[in-house]
């Protein structure tokens, strides 16, 4: 990889996907450059790099474009192995941790954060988040499921108070690691949106102990640039994705295949390419766009569909 290259993360500053990675960067010690999306569509700049993937974040060097938190995670650790996400062996749990954060627990930290909002949500998100999931974003049933969402939350927060017993002071170790910044983003969610978080967190003292410790890891160094420009870096750079691969991919897929790529939850949107790499936890494809030219992006693979392109 060049080293002028910035790694550029497209996100939005209340995202708690994005919070993710920018606790990565401050844990790793990082500069790296934010590129500021809009919360709703259009993101005219981003989608002709991404193929139409419209999830937050997306990270981008140069023509390599990364989608979803896993992915971007993997390839942060892979190029900047130190300090590492994974202290005293925690590696497997770690990645499989984030099917426990990402998906039932963010969902019911998501209704309990819009159900309590309520009025406060602009109609212009609603309307946005409806066509992304395809289905109601019914914010008058949130509201009336908070009573049942408390309970949720408060069994999740509770694993991760158990997990602190005995003076431990992170989650997988003697280091903070992706667990913890996995499991943090639901704390910070709900921190950052609603007042009677202090209420809610009261009974869990180790928990706040140890929310104050992720909350100073930071965000490592940050500048900004405008979607313009990264589109401009885009456009300007090679992918430097090498081509590998998989001699045990289970459905035969081999490098050159034309396929389709999907999150399998919601914003099903389909990105088509041609395999560049693939391996049993990525997939990357290239695809040529107009304004963006030769782009490479990089899917994970559990929480993905891929499918040959008809
Ligand atoms: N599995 C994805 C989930 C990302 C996600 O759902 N992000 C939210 C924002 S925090 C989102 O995409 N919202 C719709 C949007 O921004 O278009 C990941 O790990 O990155």
């Amino acid at each position: 990889m060049p080293d002028n290259l910035p790694v550029i993360l497209h996100h939005f500053d209340e995202s708690p996907f994005s919070e993710k990675i920018r606790l990565i960067f401050g844990l790793k010690n990082m500069a790296w450059t934010s590129v500021r999306i809009s919360r709703i569509m259009p993101r005219p700049d981003l989608m002709p790099m991404t193929g139409g993937y419209r999830r937050t974040p997306v990270m981008q060097i140069g023509a390599d474009i990364y989608c979803d938190t896993q992915r971007i995670a993997r390839e942060l650790e892979r190029r900047f192995p130190a300090p590492t996400l994974f202290p005293d062996r925690s590696e497997g749990l770690a990645w499989a941790s984030a099917m426990w954060t990402d998906k039932s627990f963010f969902q019911n930290t998501v209704n309990l954060v819009f159900g309590s909002l309520a009025d406060k949500v602009p109609q212009s998100f609603i309307e946005d988040r409806e066509k992304l999931r395809g289905a109601r974003f019914d914010v008058a049933a949130m509201t009336a499921a908070i009573p049942q969402m408390r309970d949720q939350y408060r069994a999740h927060v509770g694993w991760i108070e158990a997990e602190l017993a005995g003076g431990h002071q992170w989650l997988c170790g003697s280091a903070a690691g992706l667990i913890d910044i996995n499991a943090y983003m639901n704390v910070w969610y709900v921190r950052s949106n609603l007042p009677v978080a202090d209420q809610l967190l009261a009974e869990f003292p180790r928990l706040r102990a140890w929310e104050e410790r992720v909350r100073a890891i930071g965000h490592g160094m940050r500048t900004e640039m405008s979607a313009a420009e990264a589109l401009q870096v885009g456009r300007a750079a090679t992918p430097q994705t090498r081509e590998t691969d998989d001699p045990h991919d289970p459905n035969g897929r081999k490098v050159g295949d034309l396929v389709d790529v999907r999150p399998d939850d919601y914003g099903k949107i389909a990105v088509r390419g041609r395999i560049v790499a693939l391996s049993a936890q990525s997939i990357a494809i290239r695809r040529h766009d107009d304004l963006a030219g030769e782009i490479v992006v990089h899917f994970p693979r559990a929480g993905f569909l891929v499918t040959p392109a008809a």
